[in-house]
């Protein structure tokens, strides 16, 4: 087994425990990749060195623990390509940094063809800048880490052809998202609402997803185990039901080029009516978790109302603090489930309204922009015009007072 060091930059900003928390996630990031870790080192300084990110005694430091047996050094900020190639020349071993770890794990867990072309393109994007001239420090990352998805002869190909894999992989990516995109369009036909469930990975997304709607899914003991995004119908109560999707965790640090590859992904999230942001409210960074998910949904440009949903309470000795407005669950025992279908279905009773309007013919179009956003439940045409009863977004339906007539 590949045995991981791991080190860090701790500048004056950067708490202790902050630092501590930062390097617990990386070591737990590092067994995910099947890497043995080994020891962590951490670095107090005002700024990274602009060559070798870190000083040169504690490079030396570094270099001193290694052995020459079948080694690595993870840093938990990403590295520039020239200070990683620096350091790999440095301390004779392959050096990577956290995003190259988390793309590592990504392209293990890929199964779809949509996740691998997404993960690759991200593993890519991620390279090309570190090809020139540091061909040798990457072709020396040989065996395991931070070789798999594109593979080696690809490392070794020129910029070029990189560049063309990249654009063939953008316009696979363009292709997914127009079957996404009809395939949204389909369930909007059918006016159900779309909630999706967001957090950090781990936090129990998927077997809620399972609990709530009695569907098998793919849960683990594991970070990232879902990456493909899942739809299912959520009967929320007799007379109502969603569809509710499952996606890919966050985490802190999300490297940018996956957030980029993912869009196709994550537009089930983004065009989502509902949030439900699920957290593991056994994880003593709770709270960091969820300001990270918070962030990366500002990221994505996703501003969709969001409900907190702490889960695991079954681990939770004692009682957790939160706010009125946020749910408390397990998913594991089911407790309190019935919680979240009544909230949901609260928040659709408050979001939409039925209201009954009056359309002269020359507003017909008036017609077609309901029929395209809500569901209408009569039309009936008369000399005068059409009066229609429909189900509507409030918001959409406040456009339309003018219009409106009490029967
Ligand atoms: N104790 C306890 N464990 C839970 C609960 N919900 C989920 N888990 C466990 O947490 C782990 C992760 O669950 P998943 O549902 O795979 O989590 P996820 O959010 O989908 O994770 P990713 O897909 O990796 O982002 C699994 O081992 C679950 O059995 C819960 O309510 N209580
Ligand atoms: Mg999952």
């Amino acid at each position: 087994m590949t045995k991981a060091y791991l080190a860090a930059l701790q500048t004056p900003d950067i708490s202790d425990y902050e630092v501590q928390d930062n390097l617990t996630e990386l070591a737990d990031l590092a067994r995910n990749a099947g890497l043995e870790v080994m020891d962590t080192i951490i670095q107090k300084k005002s700024q990274a060195v602009a060559a070798t990110y870190l000083g040169l005694g504690k490079i030396l430091e570094i270099s001193e623990m290694l052995t020459g047996a079948d080694e690595i050094i993870i840093f938990d900020d990403e590295l520039s390509p020239a200070q990683q190639g620096n350091l790999s020349e440095m301390l004779d071993c392959p050096v990577i940094d956290r995003t190259q770890l988390i793309l590592d794990i990504f392209a293990d867990r890929a199964r779809s063809k949509e996740g691998k072309i997404q993960v690759e393109l991200a593993q890519l994007e991620y390279l090309l800048p570190r090809l020139s001239g540091k061909g040798k420090a990457l072709s020396r990352l040989g065996g395991g880490i931070g070789t798999r998805g594109p593979g080696e002869t690809q490392l070794e190909t020129d910029r070029r052809r990189i560049r063309k894999r990249i654009a063939d992989l953008q316009s696979e990516i363009d292709t997914v998202k127009k079957v996404r995109q009809l395939q949204r369009t389909g369930r909007q036909r059918t006016h159900a609402p779309l909630v999706a469930l967001v957090g950090y990975t781990n936090a129990g997304k998927s077997t809620l997803l399972s609990a709530l709607t009695g569907e098998e899914t793919y849960t683990a003991d594991k970070l990232f185990a879902t990456l493909d995004p899942l739809v299912r119908r959520w009967q929320i109560s007799k007379s109502e039901w969603v569809f509710l999707s499952d996606t890919v965790g966050f985490i802190r640090k999300l490297p940018h080029t996956l957030i980029a590859a993912f869009r196709a992904t994550l537009e089930e999230v983004i065009s989502a009516d509902l949030l439900l942001h699920v957290l593991d409210a056994g994880h003593p960074q709770v709270e960091q978790q969820r300001i990270a998910v918070e962030e990366v949904l500002r990221e994505i440009g996703c501003d969709s109302p969001i409900v907190n949903v702490y889960n695991k309470i079954d681990i939770v000795e004692d009682t957790l603090i939160t706010s009125p407005e946020d749910l408390q669950v397990s998913a594991l025992t089911k407790a309190n489930l019935d919680t979240i279908g009544a909230r949901v279905s609260k928040f659709f009773a408050d979001l939409y309204v039925i209201r009954n309007y009056r359309i002269p013919y020359d507003q017909l179009a008036l017609l077609t922009f309901m029929h395209e956003q809500g569901e209408v439940y009569q039309e009936k045409y008369h000399a005068h015009g059409v009066t229609v009863e429909v189900k509507l977004k409030r918001n959409a339906a406040d456009r339309l007072v003018k219009w409106e007539y009490t029967k």
